[in-house]
C-alpha cells in the first residue's frame, strides 16, 4: 500500500488521484463487508463564501478494531484524514495515511483533534444542510467497509475563528 510520506508537506495533486483512486476500490467492497464501525453524531463545520475547506466530525467505534483509511463526498474534491500537531507555539494539521480505531474504543473527530478534511469544496456548506459522506475503514484482515454518513451542517463558531484551523485564513497556506 502506498503511504504518503509524514515528513515533508503533503501534495495536493498526490492526495487527489490517491484518495480517489482508494474511494473508488472500497466502494467495490463494501457490498460484502458486514457493518460493524458505528459513526455517532457526524457533522460538518459551515463554510462562507470563498472558503474552500472544512472539517467533518464524529465518534466512531469500531467493535472488532481496523482503521480509517479514506473518504470521499459529492460537495468535495478532496477528502483527507488529518491531525493536529502543535508547531512550536502553533497548531497545525496534516494528512496522515489512517487513523487507528481500537477495537471497542469511541475515537472522536472534534475541533482541534483528529478530523476528516473536506477540500475543494464545490459549494458553501450552509447550517442545516445535509452533507453525504463516505468513509472507509480497513479491518485488520484487509477488509474494507464503507460508512455512508449523512453529516449535518453547523453554523460555524463565533468564537476562535481565528485561531482555528478550519476558518476562512486559508488552508495548508494555500490562497484562492
Ligand atoms: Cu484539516
Amino acid at each position: 500500500m502506498i503511504r504518503t510520506p509524514l515528513t515533508r508537506p503533503f501534495t495536493r495533486p498526490l492526495a487527489h488521484s490517491f484518495a480517489r483512486s482508494l474511494a473508488a476500490a472500497s466502494l467495490l467492497l463494501a457490498a460484502a463487508a458486514q457493518a460493524q464501525v458505528t459513526v455517532k453524531d457526524p457533522w460538518v463545520r459551515g463554510t462562507v463564501a470563498q472558503q474552500s475547506a472544512t472539517g467533518l466530525f464524529a465518534t466512531l467505534t469500531s467493535a472488532q478494531g481496523g482503521k480509517l483509511v479514506a473518504g470521499s463526498s459529492p460537495v468535495a474534491g478532496v477528502v483527507e484524514i488529518h491531525e493536529m500537531t502543535m508547531d512550536g507555539s502553533t497548531m497545525r494539521m496534516r494528512a496522515i495515511p489512517s487513523l487507528d480505531l481500537p477495537a471497542g474504543k469511541a475515537v472522536e473527530l472534534k475541533p482541534g483533534g483528529y478530523h476528516v478534511m473536506l477540500m475543494d469544496l464545490k459549494q458553501p456548506l450552509k447550517a442545516g444542510d445535509t452533507v453525504p459522506v463516505s468513509l472507509v475503514v480497513e479491518r485488520a484482515g484487509g477488509q474494507r467497509e464503507t460508512l455512508e454518513l449523512k453529516a449535518v451542517v453547523r453554523a460555524m463558531a463565533g468564537t476562535g475563528a481565528a485561531k482555528d484551523p478550519h476558518g476562512h485564513h486559508g488552508h495548508h497556506g494555500h490562497k484562492h
